[in-house]
């Protein structure tokens, strides 16, 4: 029988709701749900790789044990064996925090790992807690909390109704957008200049975003936060700061007026690239604007001045009076488990800051984790709290993390690994054991991270498509297994009370807290209303009715739960984003702190940049419409054609270096080389070349056919873990310095 579901799309941040038709087992199509409240029909071409991804024959059906033999397929009371068997034996000998755990980025695309991750890191106790953050956004997640009291409190383009939108250092056309959750960004961008409003990219590369611009502007890599303070002067120079009702909630503005005073657009100008007078215009085109944005993504975020870059992004927000205003920047307001609509509205704890370092280089854990680029470090240094034993979800660090030759050697060295996922790859051929979750058709989906950074307010919920198939797990119920063996538990069993243990707390944190929607309520009552449920499921309701639009538990009849979301496939509409401030804020002022002393002690670091002298070349990355980081290259019809793994050179630095199109280049940084053929364009800047990230699939011992044949190159292998982002700990990952040569000519 051929069946309709409504699935939204784990892939990327867009989260589009996409109508998939299946016969028995077997999918039929895949296309955008025009319905959804949020996507309206939009897909990109990875969404209908969701087919392919759930008939990969090299996808892990069953739990993978490696011993002297190779790989074996085992049941999963085989492999939890073999994990019982060793893991807690190394945290007994050695302590908690011998064993660590990187959470890579498909876990914040799983409404199961959302939920989950959280309960194994507790149990572990480990300091050595690494994630994809360090490798992305954590330099916005620290400006935001500093500023606005959460890590999660990030001003999102009012993209459907600005009238200026300025973009760093993103191509949403084909990352589909990031930071900002909008599906069909080339839609909105043409809709935008439809009415009369503008759109100004600066990027060291045309992309296809600067294509749909009114102007783009070339930028040298990582100079960002120059660009941005040069206008910020100029804005104030010129008397253009209009922050109105915002001037009563913000504090340090005066300091914030002292400390950029040199940052002139002269000043800035050569080191950026950009000449002072189009400085100038942009200030003040973005301070005339009825309404206006400015937005910054990965090229703001993953290089040497990150967290300056995203501070000084919502700096011109404030200044311009934009922030929190309709057609400006806008905090969502998310149905469930946003920490900016819990506890006493307007005032917060504010970003705390931890005593916790790491052990080799001190670096300080932010937001209860440590730099990715300093997990090598700390399997490689002998001493006490060595780490020799970790934990991977959903990551290829291998892959996508800086100085990837060092980490895979310190991978090979560890005494265990266990990896939950889907795939035997350059960081799962490390591993002992390896646990699959089910495809992605075989879960249910609810975007709890995404919510919050969506540009406008909607809830959806969609059911597995597919009954999960016999012999897998869940990935929550893996993660729980895992949760059991380390507290030496029996997993069969243990699973079951850890996830209503899990539930019994939450509902125990909630019923206390004064401003909840169930305060004091009885904690059996609500336990009983939940209590049909599980897993996921069961937490997610209990979000949700205890969220902004909750029904709280018969306190508002007509409120959100679960089951109204299960009855409307098609989403719920919660209306379009709308002025938040006060009431959004969590610092201990109940202000936005737009001068926190960190960030202005950082700004002599921003000063000694302008005295550096030019590299040869510059090295940035990209990413392609049908990568997704390192594991979407195992599907034929996201490779096929010519690769896309290329060094992208400008034609006057190839003729310089006397390389032509197709010919192969060696890129040399300060740690390594790589090889790639070269792709001659114009839309590069200069002095910049492009390499992606994600490939290098020819490595030994892993199971991706297609993967393997399209191989590329691994771009962090030369990207060095020696420097990174002070404030953040983010890894740099943009603005390398590199010498190009042909490859034969040294
Ligand atoms: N040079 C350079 N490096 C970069 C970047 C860059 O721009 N330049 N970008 C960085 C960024 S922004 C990010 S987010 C990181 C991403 O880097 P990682 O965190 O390593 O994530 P991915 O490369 O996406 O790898 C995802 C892994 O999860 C597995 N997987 C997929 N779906 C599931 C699932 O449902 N469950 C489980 N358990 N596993 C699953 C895949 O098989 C794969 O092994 O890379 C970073 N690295
Ligand atoms: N197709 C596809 N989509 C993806 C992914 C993918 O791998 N493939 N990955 C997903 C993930 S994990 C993320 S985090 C998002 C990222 O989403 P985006 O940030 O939109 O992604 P990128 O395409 O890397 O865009 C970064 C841009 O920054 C530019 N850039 C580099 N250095 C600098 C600099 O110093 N200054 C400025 N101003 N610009 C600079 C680059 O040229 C590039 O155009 O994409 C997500 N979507
Ligand atoms: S844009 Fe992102 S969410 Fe939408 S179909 Fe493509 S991969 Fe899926
Ligand atoms: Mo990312």
């Amino acid at each position: 029988m051929t069946m309709t579901h409504h699935t939204i799309c784990p892939l990327c941040e867009a989260t589009c709701g996409l109508e998939i038709t299946t016969e028995g087992r077997t999918v039929q199509g895949i296309r955008g749900a025009v319905g959804d409240v949020f996507s309206h029909g939009y897909l990109c071409p990875k969404g209908a790789g969701l087919k392919d991804l759930d008939a990969d024959p090299d996808r892990l059906r069953s739990p993978m044990v490696r011993d002297a033999d190779g790989w074996h397929s085992v049941s999963w009371e085989a492999a939890f064996a073999a994990i019982a068997a060793r893991l807690p034996a190394i945290r007994a000998a050695q302590g908690p925090d011998a064993v660590a755990i990187y959470l890579g980025n498909p876990n914040i695309h799983s409404l199961s790992n959302q939920l989950y991750n959280a309960v194994l890191a507790r149990a572990l106790r480990t300091r050595n807690i690494y994630s994809a953050s360090t490798l992305d956004q954590m330099p916005k997640q620290v400006s935001s909390a500093l500023l606005f009291g959460d890590m999660l409190s990030i001003p999102i383009p009012d993209v459907d109704r600005t009238d200026y939108l300025l973009i760093l250092g993103a191509n949403p056309l084909v990352s589909n957008g990031s930071l900002m959750t909008a599906p069909d960004m080339r839609g909105r961008l043409r809709a935008l200049r439809a009415r009369g409003g503008k759109v100004v990219v600066i990027d060291p590369r045309r992309t296809r975003t600067a294509d749909e611009a009114d102007e783009h502007h070339f930028i040298r890599p990582g100079t960002d936060a120059l660009l941005l303070a040069a206008m910020a002067q100029t804005i104030l120079a010129e008397q253009l700061a209009r922050p109105g009702r915002l001037l009563d909630y913000t504090a340090g503005l005066d300091a914030v007026v002292a400390a950029l005073g040199d940052f002139t657009p002269e000043v800035v100008a050569e080191t950026c690239g950009i000449a002072a007078e189009t400085i100038r215009r942009l200030a003040r085109d973005l301070a005339a604007a009825p309404s206006a944005a400015v937005y910054g993504r990965i090229g703001t975020c993953t290089q040497e001045f990150g967290t300056l870059a995203s501070w000084l992004v919502d700096v011109l927000n404030v200044l311009t009076g934009n922030l929190d205003l309709v057609g400006g920047a806008l905090f969502p307001r998310a149905a469930a488990g946003a920490r900016n609509t819990s506890g006493a509205p307007g005032k917060g704890r504010g970003m705390r800051q931890s005593s916790i370092r790491s052990r080799v280089r001190g670096l300080p854990q932010i937001f209860g984790e440590l730099p990715t680029a300093t997990l090598a470090d700390e399997i490689l240094t002998p001493g006490a709290g060595q780490v020799r034993a970790l934990i991977t979800v959903a990551g290829n660090p291998a892959l996508s993390a800086p100085d990837a030759e060092r980490l895979q050697d310190a991978l090979s060295q560890l005494d265990f690994m266990v990896s939950v996922d889907p795939y035997l790859n350059e960081t799962t051929r490390y591993a002992h054991v390896i646990l699959p979750p089910p495809s992605p058709l075989e879960r249910s989906h609810y975007d709890i991270a995404f919510s919050q950074l969506a540009i406008h307010n909607v809830a959806r919920y969609s059911p597995a498509v597919f009954p999960r198939s016999e012999g897998s797990l869940a990935e929550w119920e893996i993660l729980l297994s895992l949760t059991a063996i380390i507290m030496d538990l029996d997993p069969r069993v243990a699973c079951t009370q850890i996830d209503d243990q899990t539930v019994n707390d939450a509902v125990m944190r909630e019923v206390k807290l004064a401003e909840s929607l169930i305060a004091g309520r009885d904690p059996r009552e609500i336990l009983q209303a939940l209590a049909p449920r599980k897993g996921p499921e069961r937490l997610l309701d209990l979000l949700l009715r205890v969220g902004p639009y909750g029904d709280g538990f018969g306190t508002h009849p007509d409120g959100l739960s679960l089951a109204v979301l299960e009855a409307a496939p098609q989403g719920i509409d919660l209306g379009p984003l709308q002025p938040r401030i006060p009431e959004v804020l969590r610092t201990p002022s109940g202000k936005i702190e737009l001068a926190p002393s960190a960030l202005l002690a950082d700004l002599d670091r921003l000063r000694t940049r302008l005295a550096r002298p030019a590299a040869p070349f510059t090295l940035i990355g990209r990413r392609e419409l049908r990568s997704n980081n390192s594991w979407f290259h195992n599907l034929p019809a996201m490779v096929k054609g010519p690769t896309t793994c290329t060094l992208l050179m400008h034609p006057a630095d190839a003729a310089l270096v006397g390389l032509h199109a197709g010919e192969v280049a060696r890129i040399t940084s300060a740690i390594s080389s790589v090889e790639a053929p070269v792709a001659v364009t114009d839309t590069i800047m200069p002095g910049v070349v492009s390499l992606p990230h994600g490939w290098g699939h020819d490595l030994p011992g892993t199971r991706q056919q297609v993967a393997r044949a399209h191989a590329g190159q691994n771009a962090n292998r030369l990207l060095s873990t020696v420097v990174i982002e002070p404030l953040s700990g983010n890894a740099i990952q943009n603005g390398i310095a590199v010498t190009i040569a042909p490859v034969g000519v040294d």
